[in-house]
């Protein structure tokens, strides 16, 4: 028999009889080392522990310590996951199941939805499973021979036929279950020691809406019971603090029926935060020299097959509607609109930078599985600006927004975030403008400017909008899912389109770059992350109600209604609570719409134009002159303070 080599991490070498597997190089280091593996990495790839290394290669074993194990880890889950719905319901069709960032999911197709019973006796037979110690075996099957083995299985046997190779890999979970899968996996069901199903969707075959829907089952796995309770925990904690529980709760949003899906209304509560966001942010605008326009919400479709959203960005559209002879469609960006603007009048390089901003609304056709409260919507306003430069000046303009956005995270206590420079896809030119040495540029532009400003960031392929690279903000929600809030984006693109010009100081018409950007993001995203971020306790400076005046008998509400007029008039945000209840109600309700201040007002009170003050979270904090308690309060507001 041959021998080859195998070169461990540390630098030194095995020779061991080809066929060797890499669970038994393990089992040869340590009993704890083959106790912890999960998987092995020969060379750059992810193989099973339990795969014969046939020559020379690098080996390391991946154990519980390892990220990529976990996933690893928690695909194996899937598969039980998968066998046993085939067991307990024999006529189950079989889509995907990957790992996903919180745990896995596998889609299947069923006449019969499942219930929430049939999650629990799922899990249970996921647990039997477990413990009859199944191997997850590779096995390899010739795709022509394998197309008839999975003939009663038709998703599968549409991949197969899409992506299989002539001789592919597949991995048995007892006698019974067999699944065209790459792997890798986990050598046996006893590996895996803590999983639990959390919920059932609904999802489309391959993510399209033109195909068969199918039910999806998420599930989570872990390497201990501990770190599964403790995600659970968390997971009780973040449902807490969702921002459409709290947006019920709280009143400040409500999605109707009627209305239809993605198109929020603003209830007086969230529509005082909205607005004080946005007179905040216009303000800085103006500061910086902004200057803001006003703009429709539609325009003709020859507008945006000139910008090239039509070729790029038709599918997130909603679809034209057609009047007296023309074709009308609802704006998905405000780009063209203030291109416009910019087109309106002859410009000399003297003017420029030229900053157009507006608090633009757009719609976009987001599908009806990704929408969520006010986070992912169809119809948003966007803290919109595009600024229009010479190519010189697209560095400090970048920087100048840099800075504005820290600002304004710093006013809205908003502290874990991280950069990301989205990057364009050269093989794609269904969605993005076909010029490679306009991206490489773009690209080139961002890195340095990031780079000289000194702030860490990763890259993403394929993020990058139809017309340029971007630097967003990505912000994390209470369950760790990352979205763009901020965005920055350079644009040669659309200049040229609209062939843009300025008078240069040579005399002669040059083109200017336009840097897109947004700061607050939507009003309709942001706040859905400060939702969340503050568990609905504003900050006073952004709460919806700041102070709420509670009469303690009938006698009190006079003074109550001078008390709470003087507050308004004074800029507060103030709410007068004269029903007739009792003032421990009053409290607690307030409490519970968790309103900074809570002004209780008798006798004593009246008499000595004071107010006994409770805080929502440092309670009782006695009486103070009425005139000392709106000057403290504005203090706090217009310092935007933002913790309690
Ligand atoms: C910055 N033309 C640029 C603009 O000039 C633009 O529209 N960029 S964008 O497409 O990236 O959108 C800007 C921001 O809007 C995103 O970064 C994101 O924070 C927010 N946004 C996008 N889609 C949605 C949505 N469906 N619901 C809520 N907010 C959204
Ligand atoms: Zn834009």
């Amino acid at each position: 028999m041959s021998t080859i080599q195998v070169t461990l991490p540390d630098g030194s070498v095995q020779s061991v009889a080809a066929g060797t597997k890499p669970l038994e190089i393990a089992q040869s280091i340590s009993k704890r080392l083959a106790e912890d593996a999960i998987v092995a990495r020969v060379n750059e790839d992810l193989w099973d522990l339990t795969r014969p290394l046939e020559s020379d290669a690098k080996l390391q074993i991946l154990t519980t310590k390892n990220p990529e194990a976990l996933e690893v880890y928690r695909h194996s889950t899937a598969h039980l996951l998968a066998a046993a719905v085939l067991e307990l319901f024999p006529e189950t069709k079989l889509g995907i199941g990957p790992p996903i960032e919180s745990g896995f999911y596998y889609d299947f197709q069923r006449d019969r939805p499942f219930t929430q019973e049939d999650l629990e006796q799922i899990e249970k037979r996921m647990w039997e499973i477990q413990a009859r110690d199944l191997p997850y075996e590779r096995k390899y099957t010739k795709k022509d021979e394998g197309l008839k083995l999975y003939s009663d299985q038709p998703m599968k046997v549409e991949l197969i036929t899409e992506r299989a190779g002539e001789v592919f890999s597949e991995y048995t979970l007892g006698p019974h279950f067999i699944d065209f899968c790459r792997g890798p996996h986990v050598p046996s069901t006893k590996k895996i020691k803590a999983f639990k199903l959390l919920s059932l969707a609904g999802a489309y075959w391959k993510g399209s809406e033109k195909n068969a829907q199918l039910q999806r089952i998420y599930g989570t796995a872990f390497f201990t019971q501990k770190d599964l309770e403790d995600y659970l925990n968390r997971l009780e904690e973040a449902k807490k603090r969702d921002h459409r529980k709290l947006g019920r709760e709280l009143e400040l949003f409500t999605v109707s029926e009627t209305v239809g899906a993605g198109l929020p209304l603003w209830l007086p509560k969230g529509a005082t935060i909205r607005r004080v966001l946005e007179d905040y942010i216009v303000e800085r605008e103006r500061e910086q020299g902004y200057q803001h326009v006003y703009t429709p919400d539609l325009a003709k479709v020859d507008l945006y097959k000139r910008s090239g959203h039509w070729e790029h960005y038709h599918e997130d559209m909603f679809p034209p509607m057609e009047l007296e002879h023309e074709e009308m469609v609802l704006r998905p960006m405000n780009c063209p609109h203030h291109i416009l603007i910019y087109e309106s009048k002859k410009r000399s390089y003297r003017e420029l930078p030229v900053k157009l901003a507006e608090l633009g609304t757009m719609y976009r056709y987001e599908r009806s599985g990704v929408l969520s409260g006010l986070s992912r919507v169809r119809c948003m306003t966007l803290n919109d600006a595009h600024i229009f430069v010479t190519p010189d000046q697209i560095k400090s303009a970048f920087s100048e927004v840099m800075r504005l956005v820290e600002r304004a995270y710093k006013d809205l206590g908003i502290t874990q975030y991280r950069y990301r420079l989205s990057l364009g896809d050269r093989s794609n030119k269904e969605k993005y403008v076909d010029n490679d040495a306009m991206w490489d540029l773009g690209e080139r532009v961002l890195r340095e400017a990031m780079t000289e400003l000194g702030l860490p960031f990763f890259e993403a392929k394929g993020e990058a909008a139809f017309y340029g690279p971007k630097l967003d903000i990505q912000l994390a929600d209470v369950m760790g899912h990352e979205e763009t809030y901020s965005t920055i984006q350079v644009d040669f693109h659309l200049p040229n389109q609209f062939e843009l010009g300025y008078i240069a100081p040579d005399g002669k018409e040059h083109r200017p770059v336009i840097i897109h950007r947004a700061i607050i993001s939507t009003m309709e995203r942001m706040v859905s992350y400060l939702i969340e971020l503050y568990a609905g306790a504003f900050p006073v400076w952004l709460a919806p109600v700041q102070a709420t005046v509670l009469p303690i008998t009938d006698r009190h509400v006079e003074f109550a209604r001078k008390v709470h007029e003087r507050l308004l008039a004074a800029g507060l945000r103030s709410h007068l609570d004269d029903r007739n209840e009792k003032v421990n109600l009053k409290i607690r309700e307030a409490q519970l719409q968790k309103v900074p201040y809570m002004l209780v007002v008798g006798d004593r009170e009246a008499e000595a134009d004071s107010v006994a003050v409770r805080h929502r979270k440092h309670g009782d904090m006695g009486a103070k002159p009425v005139e000392q308690f709106i000057a403290e309060v504005r203090a706090l507001n217009d310092t935007r303070i933002t913790t309690d």
